[in-house]
């Protein structure tokens, strides 16, 4: 089986990559191009001789064409997307042109050159934007209220895909999956953001300062220790959101069951849990043992959204019944692996630059 994946280098890519070369798959990466390195989440299959990488961009037509007339996959799936959520109120025109278009130009070109293959799209919760059924959860049937340039693209985007499969016969569908993280997420995002923090600090305050023997001003953490000796503080945005957070290597999984029952359908992918901002900090300090963590971070009106998101819980029940997916890593679990993670890149990296 020959599998492309659109944005191979961002976080679900690398680890698809990695769950379709276990199932023996041939799996062709497409990056675009990009002045320095972009592909530091694949290095690891460099080496793998059913792993190549070509160049390519979803938002030329003729690039995507190309690339599905010669390559003739049996799965596409497109993970491309400019993929944060408060730069797309800052490039909604480039947000439009790659979640929106790009979709329409693999389908346009899967339906002309490789009509029987299968593909997968990139869906998301923020397509429910305030909506929320009357039990307190978003399903495959809740009502679209988008709130930001990126969910307007993206259910563009999921709604080309059920015209695709309702007026062509394509095979297409789309997970509409709920936030997940993991070690390999990008540092913009509020979790990643806020474990690599925690994970500076901890190295920061080093064996010396343990059991935490810091004061704080307004800005700066200050060793008691060492008074001359700040770090600064967490600034982080709406602590009060929430959301239904998973482990990204267990919902790749679903990307792949999706695609191998007969008929194509749209899925929910979530674990059925949400939790604030506010939780993930929480767990976060919990994990290199500090308690008195508010007095670490400082709310900064700048990581506000125009609009926001405030609630998203996800009822993963159809994905159960119908292609036997739930998440696997607990929440906290997942948070303890990205802060140590974190800790130990850290500590890597400040070992390289004494070096
Ligand atoms: P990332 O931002 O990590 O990855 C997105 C990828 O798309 C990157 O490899 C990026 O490449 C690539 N890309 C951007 N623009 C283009 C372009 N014009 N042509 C080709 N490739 C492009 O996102 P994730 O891996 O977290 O998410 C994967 C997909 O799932 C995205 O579509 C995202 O919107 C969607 N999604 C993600 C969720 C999550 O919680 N992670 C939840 C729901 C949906 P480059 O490195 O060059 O920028
Ligand atoms: P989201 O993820 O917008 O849900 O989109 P993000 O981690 O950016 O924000 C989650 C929530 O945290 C709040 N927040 C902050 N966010 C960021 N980035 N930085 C901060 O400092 C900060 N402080 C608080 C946000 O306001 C928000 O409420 C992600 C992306 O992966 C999308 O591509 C995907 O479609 C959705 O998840 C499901």
């Amino acid at each position: 089986m020959k599998a492309i994946i659109f944005g191979v280098n961002g976080q679900d890519g690398s680890y698809l990559s990695e769950f379709l070369l276990e199932r023996d798959y041939e799996v062709v990466g497409i990056t675009r191009r990009a002045s320095t390195d972009n592909t530091e989440r694949l290095k690891h299959l460099a080496s793998n001789k059913d792993f190549s990488l070509i160049e390519g961009d979803v938002t030329d037509f003729i690039s995507v064409s190309s690339i599905i007339n010669d390559h003739q996959p049996d799965e596409v799936y497109n993970l491309a997307a400019q993929s944060h959520v408060a730069t797309s109120f800052n490039e909604p025109l480039h947000t439009w042109r790659v979640d929106a278009e790009g979709p329409l130009n693999i389908l346009e070109s899967v339906r002309r050159h490789a009509f029987n293959c299968k593909f997968y799209q990139a869906s998301t919760s923020e397509m429910f934007g305030k909506s929320v059924d009357k039990d307190g959860y978003q399903r495959e049937t809740t009502p679209f209220e988008p709130q930001s340039p990126y969910a307007i693209a993206k259910l563009a985007a999921h709604h080309k895909v059920r015209i695709y499969r309702e007026a062509y016969g394509l095979y297409a569908c789309s997970g509409i999956l709920f936030n997940h993280e993991s070690e390999r997420r990008g540092e913009k995002f509020v979790s990643r953001k806020i474990t690599k923090w925690v994970a500076e600090f901890n190295n920061w305050m080093g064996d010396e300062n343990k059991p935490f023997d810091a004061v704080a001003d307004q800005d700066n953490i200050i060793s008691v220790m060492h008074p001359d000796r700040l770090f600064p503080k967490l600034r982080l945005g709406n602590l009060d959101a929430s959301r239904d957070w998973g482990y990204a290597p267990d919902y790749v999984k679903a990307m792949w069951l999706m695609l191998q029952k007969e008929q194509p359908e749209d899925y929910v992918v979530a674990t059925g849990t949400s939790r604030t901002v506010r939780d993930f900090v929480r767990i976060a300090f919990d994990a290199i043992g500090v308690k008195n963590w508010e007095n670490m971070i400082v709310v900064d009106p700048e990581f506000y959204r125009p609009a926001e998101v405030e609630f998203l819980h996800g009822d993963y029940n159809k994905a159960k019944a119908e292609i036997k997916w739930s998440p696997e890593t607990s929440f906290n679990e997942m948070v303890k692996r990205m802060v140590e993670y974190d800790i130990e890149k850290t500590s890597c990296q400040k070992n390289t630059t004494l070096i």
